[in-house]
């Protein structure tokens, strides 16, 4: 690596910060919703000051602040793999597969973010990147068009992939080269209002699936939503008509917890823009939204699998639209679901952060993993919760299809595909538990292994 390179992780903060800018000036509810946000999380710190142990409150304070998700739709493999070394020279790299055929949606999906426990607490920026899936169209002829119309356009600016080319040259990119390249990566994320196509092409695709529409018939993959992270999303989700933001009916995710896990999600509907199509015609579109997200423990395989049983026992007899009643009903179905850290802990549901107490000490006797259940009852070793930094295939659906309208949906369900995925992307993706283990094996290593 040159020596005068500036981080990853900066250049992930200025990106996520100039798209934040972005998005603000072009759907200013967003920027209502930022400050709803923040006011809901300043309140909350207030009633709970002990949320974060003094040790890390303030990079805990300023990751939230920073904190947001985004998601685009790309169209063809090329694009996705140029995304790919896009996003890495700011250290993000594809996390997980999301399947979203299962749910009427063709596409499937990865969650581009930064890995390591220091570049999640400077910026955890995260891009849920879907990939359309033309093999789910079923009309030849429109799937054909489709393909020829992605294939002829160039999402990226040639500096950009100049830029690009130099971070894998030279193991990074200068502090100017960096500002260069936050801007000229941006252009690939706006919106247009000029659209790629006739206004009877657009119909066409939209007739068959809106998000089809969506994605072949712009220039470039709009980023769709931004979403900041709150510690309070039942208050968010009150307060927003009180700004005149309708937000969807119900809260995506798990119920309220004294322990959160994994997810909560709720959205204010897309807007309709103003479109102008390749033959003059006007007409209107509608893509881009906003989001809040409220994140809990990350569950191990089996605390993931008890989710994913309650999921499916509430969701089948929960028909109801009011937030409150299915908030009661997910509450009754969910209090199988164990509520307290020693018990999530002790029946291997979720992945903590362990550390020895300020001033505690080990006696010779306690150098071993087999006594850490003795060591937190002595109050010497604290346990946090490990925050869970992905997605949920399920609320991901719910939130595409609260935006996309569910009139027009048709496409023939497919199987999940991850190696046809991973051949596009031109890599695996990483398998999110194991990251989860790695941060908890770390923090058990540095308190029984302190030299290794
Ligand atoms: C992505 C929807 C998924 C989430 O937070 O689950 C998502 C999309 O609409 O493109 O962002
Ligand atoms: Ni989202």
């Amino acid at each position: 690596m040159e020596k005068n390179t500036i981080s990853q992780d900066q250049i992930r903060d200025r990106f996520s910060k100039a798209m934040s800018r972005m998005y603000q000036q072009e759907v200013p509810q967003y920027s209502t919703l930022l400050q709803i946000v923040k006011d809901t999380n300043a309140d909350y710190l207030r009633q709970h000051p002990e949320t974060f142990s003094h040790q890390v409150k303030d990079s805990e304070l300023n990751r939230l602040d920073v904190e947001r998700h985004g998601a685009i739709r790309l169209g063809t493999a090329e694009e996705l793999a140029t995304m790919r070394a896009l996003f890495a020279v700011m250290g993000m790299s594809p996390v997980g597969y999301y399947d979203l055929s299962a749910a009427g949606v063709p596409v499937h999906s990865t969650a581009f973010r930064p890995i390591s426990e220091a570049a999640l607490r400077i910026n955890p920026f995260r891009v849920f990147t879907s990939l359309l899936r033309l093999e789910l169209i079923d009309n030849p002829d429109l799937r054909e068009k489709a393909r020829q119309i992605l294939a002829a356009r160039d999402i990226f600016s040639p500096r950009v992939r100049e830029l690009i080319a130099v971070n894998q040259q030279h193991g990074g990119l200068t502090d100017a080269q960096a500002d260069e390249f936050v801007a000229e990566a941006l252009k690939t994320f706006r919106w247009h209002s000029d659209a790629l196509v006739s206004l009877y092409t657009y119909n066409a695709l939209l007739e068959h699936h809106r998000l089809i529409a969506d994605v072949v018939s712009f220039k470039g993959p709009h980023i769709n939503h931004l979403t900041p992270r709150t510690l309070d999303i039942d208050q968010v989700q009150r307060k927003m008509p009180e700004y005149g933001i309708s937000p969807k009916e119900v809260i995506e995710g798990p119920p309220r917890r004294k322990v959160p896990i994994l997810l909560r999600q709720t959205s204010f509907k897309a807007l309709s823009e103003k479109i102008t199509f390749t033959d003059s015609a006007e007409g209107q579109h509608t893509a881009r939204f906003g989001e809040i997200e409220q994140r809990g423990l990350a569950l191990t395989p089996q605390g993931r699998a008890l989710y994913d049983k309650l999921l499916l026992e509430a969701s089948g007899s929960d028909t109801s639209k009011d937030n409150d009643a299915h908030q009661r009903h997910f509450e009754a179905v969910f209090s199988a679901f164990p509520d307290d850290i020693e018990s999530l802990r002790k029946q291997g549901l979720g992945y903590f952060r362990y550390a020895l107490k300020d001033g505690a000490t080990l006696a010779a006797a306690q150098r071993t993993s087999d006594t850490l259940d003795e060591l937190i009852k002595q109050g010497k070793v604290s346990v946090t919760p490990i925050v869970y930094e992905d997605f949920l295939p399920v609320s991901a659906a719910g939130i595409f299809q609260s935006n996309l309208g569910s009139d027009k949906g048709a496409v023939s369900s497919g199987n999940p595909n991850q190696a046809a995925f991973e051949q596009a992307l031109g890599a695996a993706v990483i398998n999110e538990f194991s990251l989860y283990q790695a941060i908890e094996q770390a923090s058990l290593n540095a308190i029984f292994n302190p030299t290794s």
